[in-house]
């Protein structure tokens, strides 16, 4: 064990790209033991840091009378509270920096639905190891360098096109930086250019594949082989609906700005089983949100992440609102791997009592051959009953008296399954408002 003298120090430096780049990194093959090893070294380095560091972090703990010297083992993680959005806005803009303002070399900003957006920031070290995270999920997921990447994550504040950008230049590939939008432009990039792989929403992916079929073209017919997909939650259904659509293999990239952006964990395209986390540099744990419990491996609830080599913004502890669960490692056994996002707390929709997610009409939605995956979700309260309405399009090539059909099974298979009443009306192809980025889903009108 070092001696933690001098927190200002961290255990761990980035290093330079690999000579072959086509294959894991060490830390990917690590055991399980290793990993929890390494954990618990750079995770107290991690709670000294902080609270030598960050003003929020030392009054947090001293109210809450924990000390980083308190952390011995890697179960006492649980001593010290958690952190959330709210900790984060509190300290806008710089405030929660653990470094001068001369050794930050990128800023991020997540935009939120609600008030201040929160602020993030990079060192040169983290950038790196953003990089190296990103290319581990791409190679992960099937692409290689050498590969043209088309990266359809939108550019800006947001974190998803530069993280992306990064990470496949850090893999060996030739990046295509498309960002968002102009589908029309998009379409005709991967035609022109002939990229391997495609990185975007899925939402967004299933617009750009409507791009190539108003100009009378099969999106299976291009050069894509892979796509990598994330930002947002999405089935099983969803995937299989746009490896079809394309005829490529789709897997997940899943991240959030306040702990690094896209990047945290990555899915093998082999497996399709859910992404790994990578645990060399974040210690994730699920919690049961009512309670603040932290739950055993293999339980749903909240994801709870602490970074563990953050230099600019240390990230403790901190509350997701993503529903998920972690399952044992499989294509890299010694990360834990997460179960698909089934949704976001803040995005739960509570109908007459009943906690549904978007992502169950989804998967429901897409089990009926004559409906498309575009579809909305309006809530409103007509009387003092909440009601609500799932507005979906029926696909191109159904006739609307099946669609009509399929529409009084999904309803039934809504109220069998998820418990709620609801009422579908069918819409025609390309009526609804389609993606650029992260799509909204939730129309709620009840407070109208
Ligand atoms: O969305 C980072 C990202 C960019 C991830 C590109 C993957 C690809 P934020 O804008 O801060 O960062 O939003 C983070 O998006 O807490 C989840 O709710 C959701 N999310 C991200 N990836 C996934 C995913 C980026 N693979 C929030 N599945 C997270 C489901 C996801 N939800």
């Amino acid at each position: 064990m070092t001696d933690i003298t001098d927190a200002v120090k961290n255990p761990y430096t980035p290093s330079a790209p690999p000579a072959d780049r086509s294959q894991p990194d060490p830390e990917e093959m690590m055991s399980r033991d290793q990993i929890e090893a390494l954990q618990f070294e750079r995770l107290r380095w991690s709670l000294h840091y902080a609270y030598e560091r960050v003003d929020a972090y030392r009054e947090l703990y001293d109210a809450h009378g924990v000390h980083p010297n308190d952390f011995k083992e890697l179960e006492d993680l649980k001593l010290f509270p958690y952190t959330d959005k709210e900790f984060l806005r509190k300290a806008y803009p710089f405030k929660a920096f653990a470094v001068d303002m001369s050794e930050i070399r990128r800023i991020h900003a997540s935009s939120g639905t609600t008030g201040q957006p929160t602020v993030v920031a990079y060192t040169e070290n983290e950038l790196q190891t953003w990089g190296t995270l990103v290319a581990r999920c791409f190679r992960l997921s099937g692409i290689r360098p050498g590969d043209k990447v088309h990266n359809a994550y939108g550019y800006g504040l947001f974190t998803g096109g530069l993280g992306a950008h990064y990470g496949a230049e850090r893999l060996g590939c030739a990046v295509i930086p498309m960002s968002g939008g102009q589908t029309e432009k998009q379409v005709q990039l991967i035609r022109d250019f002939e990229p391997q792989a495609i990185l975007s929403t899925p939402t967004y992916l299933l617009t750009i594949a409507d791009g190539f079929r108003a100009q009378g073209l099969d999106p299976k017919e291009t050069s894509l082989k892979h796509a990598v997909l994330g930002a947002e939650p999405w089935t099983e259904e969803m995937r299989r609906e746009i490896e079809q659509t394309f005829g490529i293999t789709a897997a997940d990239i899943y991240g959030l700005s306040e702990v690094m952006g896209p990047g945290v964990a990555g899915e093998s395209a082999e497996s399709k089983d859910g992404s790994h986390i990578w645990e060399d540099h974040f210690r994730p744990e699920i919690i049961d949100p009512m309670t603040d419990e932290v739950m055993e491996l293999g339980r749903p609830g909240e994801l709870v992440f602490t970074a563990l080599t953050k230099e600019a913004l240390p990230i403790i502890r901190y509350r997701t609102h993503d529903l998920t669960r972690l399952l044992p490692g499989t294509a890299r056994p010694g990360h834990r791997r997460m179960g698909r996002i089934t949704g976001r707390s803040d995005d739960m929709i509570i109908l007459r009592g009943v906690n549904l997610f978007p992502s169950q009409i989804e998967e429901l939605a897409l089990q009926e051959p004559t409906l498309s995956p575009h579809f909305q979700l309006v809530l409103t309260r007509p009387g003092r009953m909440d009601q609500m309405t799932v507005r979906i399009e029926r696909r191109e090539d159904a006739s609307r008296e099946n669609a009509e059909e399929a529409a009084k099974h999904l309803k039934q298979e809504i109220k069998t399954k998820i418990g709620s009443s609801c009422t579908i009306t069918i819409e025609e192809p390309g009526s609804l408002q389609r993606s650029s980025g992260k799509i909204r889903r939730i129309f709620d009108e009840r407070n109208k």
